[in-house]
């Protein structure tokens, strides 16, 4: 439902509070501005790689009502696109949504060749549990043209995950240049920000100072910053960070919770630990949907940040500009996670795989 502008929403909401309160459920949530209508459920596109931390990320937007999941386009990142699509389908009917769209994008970055990824998420890409293959194929189309079809179709409403590289949304921008301004917001995962040395230390893309999401397509990356578009990205400060690490007892409760999806993240954190990581590689990408569930998981700052695309040594990293003198004028600001809250992430978490 969407509104012309704040005095028709104020009028509504007039109406509304005259109401019985079960109404409030199925209208409007929350007002941002005349432009900004938060829907209930708000309707998202998942663009992603699955991927291990893709797949528990998909399982957990896909248990919360608040979220209407359009579609879920697939990008080059842990794996090609289209294997990313047949994973997501094979996720899909793991948990009972083999209704919602696949469709996958491009098979390479924007202008470089699809790089080798040092982290394995297994022969299969979901960790080797066994899942069976997909029941069907993807959904006809290209993932850039579903995303404009998207944010067309729902101005101002549509939220995108973006969990891996932004191959699909830079071209989505370049095809429809006023996307920016149609998008609800996007909350993506990707880059480093130097907030903390973890971020350095666990580096994913493939050199000593970048973050696989960036790393592979920089490019893109940087279209997508350059937009404009409202952007919140969380980076390795967080999403690496050692306190999103699963307890004991969190353990505990997905095993004693029986459900699919908490069997899934047992098995995914089985195989990330034989492999000598932390049980954070499978959680990476949760921290996006769980921040939109509720924004106080994670705290944000502003900052001026650039993508390397040129250097061996550096590509993909994100350079932020802290500089109180000479700071150069034309480097945009980003909207990014500095910490995030591990008792609220983890209880979003588990409520969703646990109570399926
Ligand atoms: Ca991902």
């Amino acid at each position: 439902m969407l509104y012309e502008n704040i005095k028709d929403i104020v009028n509504l909401l007039k109406v509304l509070y005259s109401k019985p309160l079960f109404m409030m459920d199925q209208l409007l949530l929350m007002i941002n501005n005349s432009n900004t209508v938060y829907s209930n459920p708000v309707p998202v596109i998942i663009d992603c790689d699955p991927g291990i931390d893709d797949a528990v990320a998909i399982m957990l937007a896909a248990s919360n009502p608040d979220f209407d999941i359009k579609a879920i386009t697939t990008v080059s990142g842990n794996l090609q696109a289209q294997q990313c699509a047949e994973n997501a389908i094979r996720i899909l009917d793991m948990i009972g949504a083999s209704e919602i769209p696949v469709v996958p994008g491009p098979s390479k970055p924007l202008v470089r060749p699809y790089p080798r990824d040092p982290f394995s998420h297994g022969t299969d890409g979901l960790a080797e549990l066994g899942l069976p293959s997909p029941s069907r194929s993807c959904n006809s189309g290209y993932a850039p043209d579903v995303i404009v079809d998207l944010v067309r179709k729902y101005p101002n409403q549509i939220r995108i995950f973006a969990l891996g590289p932004l191959t699909n949304l830079a071209l989505a921008i370049m095809k429809e240049p006023d996307l920016p301004n149609l998008v609800l917001d996007v909350i993506c995962i990707g880059g480093s920000f130097g907030f903390d040395a973890v971020g350095t230390a666990r580096a994913t893309g493939d050199n000593p100072a970048s973050e696989w999401n960036i790393y592979v397509d920089p490019e893109a990356a940087q279209i997508v910053f350059d937009s404009g578009i409202k952007l919140t990205a969380i980076g390795l400060d967080v999403a690496t960070h050692p306190d999103l690490e699963l307890s004991v007892e969190h353990r505990r409760k997905l095993k004693n919770s029986g459900s699919k999806q908490a069997k899934f993240l047992l098995g995914v954190t089985s195989f990330v630990e034989k492999g000598g990581f932390g049980s954070y590689c499978g959680l990476i990408d949760s921290l996006a949907i769980a921040t939109a569930i509720n924004k106080e998981v994670i705290n944000t700052t502003v900052v001026k940040v650039a993508v390397e695309t040129q250097s061996v040594l550096s590509l993909g990293q994100t350079v932020v500009d802290h500089r109180e003198n000479f700071a150069w004028s034309n480097i945009n600001k980003l909207t990014v996670a500095r910490t995030f809250d591990p008792d609220l992430f983890f209880d979003i978490l588990l409520n969703g795989l646990t109570k399926a």
